[in-house]
């Protein structure tokens, strides 16, 4: 019922804001036909006047953090093949560009314009708790996606659709334990560096917090530095070379998303050192992009913990599900795998990012 008032009230509003549009257009053009100049047509009724052209049309703020990555990428792809006006969506799309404070001015424009839902994925954890009582006192729903905020009250959102980054952290952690038996190495001293990604962000914090559970299990891995390569290949290159400046032997990179790990490579030939499989550097990646695909298929990259960015059918089902008045669940993970030589052939063909 609640959603239904609320529909109600904003088609009544777009209604006042239509007939306040055509009186401001009445008066712009009797101002300039008596010269006293146009007055500003407000963008956003101009905007909402577009978005209102088919009123059953679903409106959707939706502000991505960035496109800092290959995943980042096909992550916003994938919203915009759900979001679509076939779909029944009316998708307003804005690039926060790594920043907060992009997002949130997004945010607080989508409130301004009355959107139906508000959808977003945070750059950072923390620091949303105002903007998103604004939209909560609008009565504007929130939609996580990807990534995920900390906020001192959960009812500031009303579903997350996303990974868990904590769990890939951990099977990142399973898998050199089991890799290392295989080998016949699991009781050897192993040096590890690892490359973080976005400081703060909540794929940061829970792929470091969930290798750390693991890797604390073992006196004999060492993790010699870590140093934040912000997800993309220029910053992991920079601290990959730090690394192999600083440690002479390094045994395993865990690196916490394909692009760093492309950058690491570089760094790593450069500097006359192979990886992988045969290699002298094992190497852990994140996100399981189809060009890391390739390297595990060839054995450079040792395993990669997929990620998955198919995130925008499971965002549309959440809002159909809340237009049809039913409950959501509050989170709502997608399905991740791990790969390695051993199973990568199985999937490349239906990879779609
Ligand atoms: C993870 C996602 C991360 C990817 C990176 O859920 O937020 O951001 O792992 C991307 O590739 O930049
Ligand atoms: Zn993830």
């Amino acid at each position: 019922m609640e959603r239904q008032k609320r529909r109600m009230k904003v088609k009544r509003n777009r209604k006042i804001s239509k007939i306040i549009v055509a009186l401001l257009i009445v008066c712009a053009v009797a101002g300039t036909v008596c010269g006293c100049g146009m007055f500003p047509l407000f963008e956003t009724d101009l905007e909402d006047g577009t978005a209102g052209k088919d009123d059953d049309l679903i409106v959707i703020g939706y502000s991505q953090l960035g496109s800092e990555s290959i995943w980042r990428t096909a992550n916003t792809a994938s919203m915009q093949r759900a979001l679509t006006q076939e779909n029944g969506f009316f998708l307003i799309l804005e690039n926060g560009r790594q920043r907060q404070e992009n997002q949130i001015k997004s945010i607080r424009s989508f409130i301004s314009q009355r959107v139906d839902y508000i959808v977003f994925s945070p750059v950072v954890s923390t620091g949303w708790d105002t903007v998103l009582q604004e939209a909560k006192d609008a009565g504007i729903p929130v939609i996580v996606v990807d990534r995920m905020v900390d906020v001192k009250d959960d009812s500031l959102y009303t579903a997350w659709v996303g990974t868990d980054s904590r769990v890939e952290g951990e099977k990142a952690g399973y898998w050199l334990e089991q890799d290392l038996k295989k080998r016949g190495r699991q009781y050897d001293d192993i040096n590890i560096v690892i490359l973080t990604g976005t400081e703060g962000s909540s794929a940061q914090m829970g792929r470091s917090a969930g290798f750390a559970q693991i890797a604390s299990r073992y006196g004999n891995w060492h993790i010699l530095d870590e140093g934040c390569g912000d997800f993309t290949p220029a910053k992991g290159k920079e601290v990959m070379k730090e690394f192999l400046r600083d440690y002479p032997d390094i045994d395993v990179v865990v690196s916490q998303n394909d692009d760093m790990t492309f950058g690491a490579l570089e760094a790593i030939h450069e500097a006359g050192l192979t990886t992988g499989i045969r290699g002298d550097i094992m190497i852990i990646s994140f996100d399981a992009v189809r060009e890391a695909l390739e390297l595990v298929e060839q054995g450079e990259i040792n395993a990669d913990i997929e990620c998955n960015p198919e995130q925008g059918e499971a965002v549309a089902e959440v809002i159909r599900k809340l237009e049809r008045g039913e409950s959501v669940e509050k989170k709502n993970p997608i399905e991740e795998k791990v790969f390695t030589i051993s199973n990568v052939g199985l999937y490349m063909d239906s990879r779609t990012y």
